[in-house]
């Protein structure tokens, strides 16, 4: 039986489960994958199979979940670290870089994820890239700067869409009211270069690229769940 993407996902989220210790501050990442991370999370919470914990959502959308699941939720500004994070991604590479962003909430995941002593991503098959950039780079930009953001990125190349939401004509809005710009990179031999513009542009808040930050992949394949360190 092939699992479907989301079946890859599904498994690959419980699977990194058995990195968690009761007693443990951890950080719960967004978007689909880490939903069933949290769900399963919830679950062996409520079966006290885990317990004592403390857990620092990276969303609003999370922490509405969680909350759904009755995990004990705090903030990042009511700890100084974190035991653990565990966060999906849209790509990722062979030095375990990541993009992230794809679901708008790159600003709190890299903060809570740069306050955790480690850091696991779960993914299914269609992150595993060799280079990253295939996936549009998102870039959470000020209102007030958006347009002066996008156009000195395009000037070096690179075309910076506007992410619209689900009402025509609005931009998307982050948890924090920032837009965000997808970069159509097309592919990025120098990730350091490309962290360094970036974060030297007035008005850019925080930017997609998480370089070496993850400590281990649980990937979900096919016909299995492959765990991959640095
Ligand atoms: C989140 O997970 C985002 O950083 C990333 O865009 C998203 C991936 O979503 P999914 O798990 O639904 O593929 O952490």
């Amino acid at each position: 039986m092939v699992n479907t993407p989301q079946e890859q996902k599904r498994k690959a989220a419980l699977a990194a489960l058995e990195v968690i210790e009761s007693g443990m501050k951890l950080g719960l990442g967004t978007g689909s994958t880490a939903a069933f991370m949290v769900r399963g999370l919830g679950q062996l919470y409520r079966e006290h199979k885990l317990n004592d914990l403390i857990c620092v959502p990276t969303s609003v959308a999370t922490r509405n979940l969680a909350q759904e699941q009755g995990l004990p939720l705090t903030t990042i500004n009511d700890v100084d670290r974190l035991d653990l994070t565990i966060d999906g991604t849209d790509e990722f590479d062979p030095q375990l870089n990541l993009i992230k962003g794809g679901g708008g909430a790159l600003l709190r995941e890299k903060i809570v994820a740069s306050l955790s002593d480690r850091f696991v991503i779960i993914a299914d098959a269609s992150k595993e890239v060799d280079q990253l950039g295939r996936f549009p780079l998102p870039v959470e930009v000020v209102p007030f700067a958006w347009k002066t953001v996008a156009r000195h990125i395009e000037n070096s190349g690179i075309q910076a869409l506007l992410r619209a939401s689900m009402n025509p004509g609005d931009p998307y809005k982050t948890d924090q009211g920032n837009y965000i710009l997808d970069l159509q990179t097309g592919g990025m031999p120098d990730l350091p270069k490309m962290k360094w513009m970036l974060e030297g542009l007035p008005g850019v808040v925080e930017h997609g690229l998480f370089l070496d930050m993850a400590d281990e992949v649980f990937l979900g394949k096919e016909d299995r769940v492959e765990r991959i360190t640095k």
